[in-house]
């Protein structure tokens, strides 16, 4: 298998799929799936490492979205800095206070009520850094995405397969590095994703060059589309046998 960087992007699952049994707050997780596909709003759980690139991309993705409204929700440590920065860039941003190792449903719910997302199209959850804790929760989202920070290389998804089974889409991100770094290779990171995605799908992305945010954007583009009801919503396994599972990006 060869990892390209140009390549077709596939539609997403979770509206589809469910949540294979995660835990979701008291059914919390399930009302605010339900409010985001009776607003169209495409809302991505953004789970990654502490560092992986999350905050970078949004700032990249909410450019490259140029024309659409892309709203924030920023929890973990000290993020009152980067709201503001993402403020002070157009893209509206809330913070959500930590208490532990990853956001609930119960903490989405208490922000939407502070935070005016109706009017969005694109409502990313940047969760608290790392890659245990999420694994195991809902927040209600219609997509979930794990950072995977090239310098990590292929091991992290054999290590934490987890999160990465449990994502729509992989984002390897700071491929800008890649001549820097000979002992990653893209090949590598598309076994590994492969061992443990259930539909191994990833984009390879530098937020800082811009280069392979097209195929992400486009895989963002179909989402919403599959979320407004066009094209028809097919079950999961028309998808599954009319799409391929493989973004090389
Ligand atoms: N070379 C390179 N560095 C990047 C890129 N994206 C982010 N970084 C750097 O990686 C570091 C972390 O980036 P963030 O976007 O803050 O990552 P994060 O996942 O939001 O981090 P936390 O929220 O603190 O866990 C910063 O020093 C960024 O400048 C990229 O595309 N290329
Ligand atoms: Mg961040």
């Amino acid at each position: 298998m060869r990892a390209e960087w140009n390549a077709e992007p596939m539609a997403l699952l979770s509206v589809l799929a469910g949540d294979g049994g995660m835990e979701d707050g008291n059914g919390l997780g399930a009302a605010n799936r339900a409010e985001f596909v009776r607003q169209g709003v495409v809302a991505v759980n953004l789970m990654g490492a502490p560092g992986s690139g999350r905050t970078r991309l949004v700032e990249a993705t909410a450019r490259a979205l140029d024309g659409h409204r892309t709203g924030v929700l920023l929890a973990g440590r000290a993020v009152e800095a980067e709201a503001w920065r993402l403020g002070q860039a157009g893209v509206p941003a809330h913070t959500i206070p930590s208490r532990g190792c990853h956001v609930d449903a119960g903490d989405v719910d208490v922000a939407l009520q502070e935070f005016a997302w109706r009017y969005l199209d694109y409502l990313f959850v940047e969760n608290v850094g790392g890659l245990v804790s999420p694994a195991r929760h809902t927040l209600g989202e219609t997509a979930r995405v794990v950072t995977l920070a090239l310098p990590d290389g292929a091991e992290l998804p054999l290590k934490y397969p987890d999160v990465f089974r449990s994502a729509d889409l992989v984002v390897v991100t700071k491929a800008d590095l890649l001549p820097f770094l000979p002992h990653v290779s893209l090949d590598a990171i598309a076994e590994s994703l492969a061992c443990v995605m259930r539909r191994p799908a990833f984009v390879v992305t530098s937020a800082f060059t811009g280069r392979g945010l097209a195929p992400w954007i486009t895989w963002l583009e179909r989402s919403r589309r599959g979320l407004c009801g066009e094209p028809a919503r097919r079950p999961a396994a028309a998808l599954e046998a009319a799409d391929p599972v493989l973004v090389l990006a």
